[in-house]
């Protein structure tokens, strides 16, 4: 197939790329982190958004390479951050099957000195719907390293709270879907968000709310209590350059 060779040539020849969206405090509007997303510009189809090239990516068995270097990535560029700034990477459930995965996130943790703490790995709840015990092996060895696991697109799937109480996750991130409904008034939506941050409260786990576009789905999401909001109303994904000279400013 074209792409697969295609996306194989941009592996070898740095046309993948991350852009990184920051997450902000809700109550200091202080950036707490950015999440790492991979991105492509085709030589000639142009801008190849990766919900379609990571199939492909999966398909070519390439993730576990493309994957291992978005990791080593996006740790040597956080440890040029502020200190407390974190950074967050998204993990594919098939990145999770096998055990090289910690071998590659202990690797870039060395070599970048990152603060183990200052990675999050993003999963969705896809990763569950495979083998579940080889899942949450994988889980417990990347907790082990020290590193947080965030559990993305909370209630968009096949969301479940066995999940929670089996994988220690250190953050939920809120389905932007419920944010857009809060916002509009939904008052199941307001009830979901809620029910998701008074569970969130009791398991001692932080909030993100996701796709925060305007100032009202802001405010309604700090009035419910959500810790850390993201959006293009903060920001959109943008390559390090666009931001590492403010970084610069603040240390
Ligand atoms: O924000 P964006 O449109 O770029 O992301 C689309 C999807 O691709 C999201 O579900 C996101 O989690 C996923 N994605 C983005 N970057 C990566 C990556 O580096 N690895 C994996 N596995 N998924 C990614
Ligand atoms: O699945 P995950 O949450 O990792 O994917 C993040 C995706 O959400 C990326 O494609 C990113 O570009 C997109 N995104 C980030 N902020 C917003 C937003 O405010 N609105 C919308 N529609 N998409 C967003
Ligand atoms: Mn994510
Ligand atoms: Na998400």
């Amino acid at each position: 197939r074209l792409l697969e060779q295609d996306v194989r040539e941009a592996l070898s020849s740095n046309g993948l790329t991350l852009a990184y969206q920051p997450i902000i405090d809700a109550s200091t509007g202080e950036i707490v982190a950015r999440e790492a997303l991979l991105r492509w510009r085709h030589p000639r189809r142009g801008d190849i958004p990766p919900d379609q090239f990571i199939p492909i990516i999966e398909d070519a068995g390439l993730i576990h390479q493309i994957g291992d270097w978005v990791i080593r990535e996006a740790c040597a560029q956080a440890a040029r951050w502020d200190s407390r700034m974190r950074v967050a990477v998204n993990i594919s459930a098939a990145q999770l099957s096998g055990a090289g995965l910690s071998k590659t996130v202990l690797g870039a943790l060395a070599s970048s000195r990152l603060e183990p703490s200052r990675l999050e790995l993003e999963v969705t709840e896809n990763v569950f719907l495979g083998d579940d015990a080889a899942t949450l092996t994988s889980l417990e060895r990347l907790r082990a390293l020290g590193v947080r696991l965030v559990l993305d697109d909370f209630g968009k799937g096949y969301s479940s709270f066995g999940y929670l109480s089996r994988a220690q996750f250190s953050k939920i991130k809120i389905d932007q879907s419920f944010v857009r409904g809060a916002a509009e008034g939904s008052k199941d939506c307001v009830a979901i968000v809620h029910a998701i941050l008074a569970l969130a409260r009791g398991l001692g786990v932080e909030t993100t709310a996701e796709g925060v576009e305007t100032e009202a789905q802001a405010e309604v999401m700090r009035c419910l209590g959500c810790a850390q909001l993201q959006g293009f109303h903060f920001g959109r994904p943008v390559p390090v350059e666009e931001f590492a000279g403010a970084d610069e400013a603040v240390r």
